[in-house]
């Protein structure tokens, strides 16, 4: 057997969370020499006093616990108040082609950046510049672009006030190209529930946890990416509510957990068991196994009838709120068992063991995550979720409603207040009242449109707004020597990382705040509000000293480069909004009065306010003014290969993430949970599959997308860990696999990167 070296595969027999997860924290602390600023922070984090944690978007609870952190929220405190630095002597040590040999993990490591960067193309070298400099720089290229032909692209971390401000800037200057990372994330939720419901968020709150009988979770790893929310869950299995999961992978945190700021938990040998039902869904398979427990429950129903029993489908709520029911059991039926056995990859008796369990619930919520929005047909698994919670009335009463798991802590937020391609998504009548200038009409460029405006010339600007774009996106191979024809890189970031390697003719780096950190402008300590998971709208306050003099608010950068581009004259005063950041409320009040009126006293509020949200109260803001059954037109996760033909080498990856990183941000080389240790560089396979395909356990080997042949994507060499995880299925790293996913390999209509289901195959080394 060929065993790399560096890999160590052990299996983890543990539970989430516990003492793992605590030696995990103080680790990092250590690490990062953070325990001068972290555990002050920590205990500040999360609380109506202190500041937002910067990892998930997860609610935080109005009365929160003593410690209302996780292990990865730790971390990302961790990574932000690091002492360490990227100074300007260390640039003047590397050249960016040294730089770019360097892993993810040692570009971050490096600490926070301190200084404004300009890009020598003379010495390959970032050199110091002045902010003055570089506004007046940035400002003077901007007026020589076309607008419509320079990016504004937002990570989601980055506060409403700041989001807000910076659409507003973008569409001064005269374009809608405001792409984020939601198209790659959760636009199929807002594109599905939009269409099926007529709101594009969820409908639940963290008080439905409270009154819910029954859970579905797909495609979300709760104990990695959203740990706060196990405390839900452990409180809902002690009221013994059934947890029924899908994913291909048995995820630690979706099968025990064990609470580390527990004592009684950590000192006795009890974890809590989370889900009740695990069903190892074939990758993409979810529709189909959604249709079979749709069909379950109209068998349920029918037999219900014969007997003379309750019926099983909420058909009041059917005939009063929904439209397309019809057709919709229609398919349900002509679809056979056997067809749904094969594409779920999951047997009748589990889909009816799930229906069972579904139609004995009153109040159930289905809860997701990436499994199902990164997928070719990523808008319809949503929106058969919410055909699923239809059938049985469960959206719009209390315990009960469709729960996307959002990603970056203000991702949802920053939709909210105008970030977004679509200007008929923006109140534009407003804005134009309030601040005198007209909103483009062009439909501006989501992420993958960027990218492809990138390779054809079209886009020549870039500005990112936090992110690590070049990274995050698909076909990376591709899109780097694109990007280096630009004519104008700016990067507003914390930290190094590879996207500011690949230098355009003119590049900027320019470091600001984390929300940690104390923001006073004008002499005075400034509060910033996000919006959570859940709709929640909370203020906070930075509570760490910065780590640098010369840093500048995210805020003042957009409102330093707003300046500097736009010609004087129009109404937004720029200065003022960043001397007090109230004033930005009350513009933001002003454009968003049903959301965000009276805000800066609601947002002081424990626990935020919430925005209102119609479906949850059973109004429907769709076309037809109903909640849309909408039919799914076909159960084959992906039909850029012929399913009954695909050859039998080909395997389905799915690029996720570890235990040890947020996003493209490389914590450390650790998949406690997965039971990796000391590199990134593996392919998850299941035993049959290696041995079937003639490799060994061990071996490393080259993965090839396995479409559109004529261009060559390939990354390796990895190294075959064998797994749990369904046959034909194969799973590997996110961002090492990015060069494998075609940017053309996107959801239908929300255009995000199917980066859960890639055909690949694989070769050995020397072999291809
Ligand atoms: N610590 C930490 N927290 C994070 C992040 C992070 O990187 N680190 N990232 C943040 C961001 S931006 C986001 S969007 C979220 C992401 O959080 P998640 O939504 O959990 O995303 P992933 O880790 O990519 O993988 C999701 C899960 O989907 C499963 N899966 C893959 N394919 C399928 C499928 O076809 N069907 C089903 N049912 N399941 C499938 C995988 O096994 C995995 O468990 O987390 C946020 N929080
Ligand atoms: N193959 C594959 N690709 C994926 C995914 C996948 O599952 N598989 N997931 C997709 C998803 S869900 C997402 S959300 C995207 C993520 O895409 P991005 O949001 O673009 O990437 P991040 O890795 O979150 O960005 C990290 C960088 O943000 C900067 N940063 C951190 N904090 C701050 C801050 O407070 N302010 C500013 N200005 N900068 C900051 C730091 O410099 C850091 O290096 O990736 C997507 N790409
Ligand atoms: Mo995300």
């Amino acid at each position: 057997m060929l065993i790399h070296p560096k890999v160590h595969f052990k299996p983890y027999t543990h539970a989430s969370g516990g003492w793992g997860s605590a030696n995990s924290v103080m680790k990092i602390l250590w690490r990062e020499q953070a325990f001068a600023k972290a555990p002050k922070a920590l205990l500040k984090q999360n609380k109506p006093d202190g500041f937002a944690c910067v990892s998930c978007a997860w609610a935080k609870p109005g009365h929160p616990h003593a410690l209302e952190f996780c292990e990865n929220g730790a971390k990302a405190t961790a990574w932000e108040l690091t002492s360490k630095k990227t100074d300007p002597a260390f640039f003047s040590n590397h050249t960016l082609s040294d730089l770019r040999q360097w892993p993810d993990y040692d570009l971050e490591q490096q600490g926070r950046l301190t200084h404004p960067m300009r890009y020598d193309s003379a010495t390959d070298r970032y050199r110091e510049t002045t902010w003055e400099e570089a506004y007046r720089d940035i400002g003077a290229k901007l007026k020589t672009m076309e607008p419509d032909s320079v990016v504004f692209y937002a990570s989601g971390r980055a506060s409403l006030e700041t989001s807000f401000m910076y659409q507003l800037f973008a569409r001064a200057y005269g374009t809608n190209n405001l792409p984020d990372s939601s198209n790659m994330c959760h636009e199929s939720t807002s594109v599905g529930l939009q269409e099926s419901i007529g709101v594009p968020v969820g409908t639940v709150t963290l008080d439905d946890f409270n009154h819910t009988d029954c859970l579905f979770f797909f495609g979300q790893n709760v104990g990695s990416n959203a740990p706060r929310m196990l405390h839900q869950l452990q409180d809902v299995r002690k009221r013994n509510v059934p947890i029924i999961t899908f994913n291909p992978l048995r995820e630690r945190g979706l099968e025990r957990f064990v609470n580390p700021q527990s004592p009684t938990e950590m000192l006795t040998p009890e974890s809590t068991v989370i889900s009740t039902q695990y069903h190892q869904v074939a990758i993409g398979g979810d529709t189909a196994a959604m249709i079979g427990i749709a069909k379950a429950l109209l068998e349920l129903d029918d037999q219900a009838q014969r007997d003379g029993g309750n019926a099983i489908l909420d058909n009041d709520f059917i005939a009063r709120h929904t439209e397309g029911f019809e057709a919709f059991a229609l398919s349900v039926r002509a679809h056979h068992w056997q067809h749904i056995e094969r594409k779920s990859g999951l047997t009748r008796g589990a889909l009816e063991a799930a229906a069972t369990t579904y139609a004995r619930s009153q109040r159930v919520m289905m809860i997701y995550g990436m499994g199902l929005t990164q997928h070719r047909h990523g808008v319809e698994n949503v929106q058969m979720v919410v055909n699923l919670l239809l059938m049985r009335g469960n959206i719009g009463k209390p315990g009960a409603g469709v729960c996307p798991v959002r990603g970056h802590s203000n991702v949802q937020g920053q939709r909210t207040v105008g970030i977004t391609e679509d200007p008929k998504k923006v109140p534009a009548e407003l804005i134009e009242q309030h601040f005198g200038f007209k909103v483009p009409q062009q439909l501006g460029l989501c992420t993958v449109d960027a990218c492809e405006g990138i390779l054809t010339g079209q886009v020549r600007g870039f500005i990112g707004l936090g992110g690590n774009f070049l990274r995050a996106i698909p076909d990376t191979s591709r899109m780097e020597p694109a990007w280096e024809t630009l004519e104008l890189n700016v990067q507003i970031s914390t930290k190094l990382n590879r996207t500011h390697l690949l230098p355009a003719k003119n590049t900027w780096l320019l470091p600001c705040l984390g929300r940690i950190e104390i923001d006073r402008q004008n002499g005075k300590e400034q509060t910033y509000t996000t919006e959570d998971s859940t709709g929640c709208i909370h203020g906070w306050r930075g509570n760490a000293e910065p780590v640098g003099p010369h840093l500048r608010a995210e805020t003042s950068i957009v409102a330093g480069l707003a300046l500097a581009t736009l010609p004087s004259g129009h109404s937004i005063d720029w200065q003022a909004w960043c001397d007090d950041y109230s004033r930005i409320r009350t513009a933001i009040g002003t454009i968003y009065p049903a959301i965000f009126h009276d805000m800066e006293s609601r947002m002081a509020e424990p626990g935020g306010f919430h925005r209102p949200i119609a479906a949850a109260k059973r109004e429907w803001s769709t076309k037809s003014g109903k909640a849309q059954f909408i039919t799914p037109v076909t159960l084959n996760e992906d039909d850029d290969i012929t399913p009954e033909v695909v050859p039998r080498d080909v395997l389905q990856l799915m690029t996720l993430r570890s235990n040890d990183q947020f996003n493209t941000t490389i914590y450390g080389y650790e998949d406690r949970f997965r039971g990796i240790s000391g590199t990134r560089e593996v392919v998850f396979m299941h035993l049959n599959d290696i041995v079937r395909l003639g490799f060994e356990v061990g071996e490393r080997v080259l993965i090839t997308t396995a479409v559109e042949s004529e261009v060559k994507r390939q990354v390796g060499p990895f190294e075959i860990v064998a797994y749990d995880i369904p046959e034909g299925c194969a799973a590997a790293y996110y961002p090492e696999c990015n060069s494998l996913v075609p940017l053309w390999h996107h959801a239908e209509r929300s255009k995000v990167p199917a980066a859960k289901s890639v055909p690949v195959k694989l070769s050995s080394v020397g072999n291809n």
